[in-house]
């Protein structure tokens, strides 16, 4: 068992998806349970490549190449995730603001919140701040990204909608991207703000009391 679970530790942390889903495939094989999987061999290998990133030892493609090999032992984790009925940390839905189309940076925090626990729902890049609003019923954090200075504002006007809409309450609100400041965040009345991906996920968990 621990060997099947080492496989798929070191398989995330070297970025190798085919080696992760061989031994996804042999420790459900050998009657390893999914919510070990998850969180001795997939979860906690993230986490590892997260302590790496923020350690200035691993960096951004590096990093995506392990959430790559990662999600590929999801998608053949999740059948029988869903089945164990193992629940997530919670829900988040991500999106890029209005107007803005970088969507990198967003993608590799959308992986490791996945690789952290959590269901991600990903609205896409250019999401109007109508959209965004309309996902708070069914999630617990709304994570905005913008890499644009004139895109910011939507950040902004994404709070607003939520307000306008009396959805305000019901979720937490998480922002980054290259242009975005904690102070920033404070201005516009987000809940949280994170400088990277990896931070992105400690974040969530913080205002989530995870
Ligand atoms: Co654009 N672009 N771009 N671009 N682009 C920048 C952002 C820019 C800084 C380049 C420059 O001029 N030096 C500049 C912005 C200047 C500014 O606003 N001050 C810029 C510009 C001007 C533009 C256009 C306007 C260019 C034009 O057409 N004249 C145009 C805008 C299009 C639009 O969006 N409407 C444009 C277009 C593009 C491409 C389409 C060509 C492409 C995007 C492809 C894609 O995303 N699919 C692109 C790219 C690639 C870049 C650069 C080179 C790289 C961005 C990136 O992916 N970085 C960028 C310059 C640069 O950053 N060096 C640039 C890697 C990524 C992993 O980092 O996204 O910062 P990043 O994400 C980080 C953190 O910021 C954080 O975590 C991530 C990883 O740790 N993070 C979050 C991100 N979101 C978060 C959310 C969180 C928490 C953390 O919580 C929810």
């Amino acid at each position: 068992m621990e060997n099947f679970l080492r496989e798929i530790y070191d398989g995330v942390l070297n970025g190798q998806a085919s080696t992760v889903e061989a031994n996804v495939q042999a420790a459900l094989q050998n009657g390893i349970q999914p919510k070990e999987i998850l969180d001795r061999g997939l979860v906690s290998a993230m986490a590892e490549v997260g302590r790496r990133f923020e350690n200035d030892e691993c960096f951004v493609p590096e990093m995506l190449i392990s959430a790559r090999a990662m999600q590929a032992g999801m998608t053949m984790l999740k059948p029988y995730l869903i089945e164990a009925k193992v629940t997530a940390s919670g829900k988040v839905a991500i999106g890029t603001v209005k107007g803005d189309l970088h969507d990198i940076g967003k993608n590799l925090v959308g992986m490791m919140l996945e690789g952290a626990g959590f269901e991600v729902l990903d609205l896409g890049v250019d999401v109007s701040p109508e959209k965004f609003a309309e996902s708070a019923d069914r999630v617990d954090v709304i994570a905005l990204s913008a890499l644009l200075t004139t895109t910011m504002p939507n950040m902004k006007a994404t709070i607003d909608a939520l307000q306008l809409a009396g959805k305000r309450s019901k979720v937490k609100v998480v922002i980054g991207g290259a242009p975005i400041t904690e102070a920033y965040a404070q201005q516009i009345g987000a809940d949280g703000f994170a400088p990277d991906a990896s931070r992105a996920v400690a974040v969530t968990k913080a205002i989530l009391g995870i």
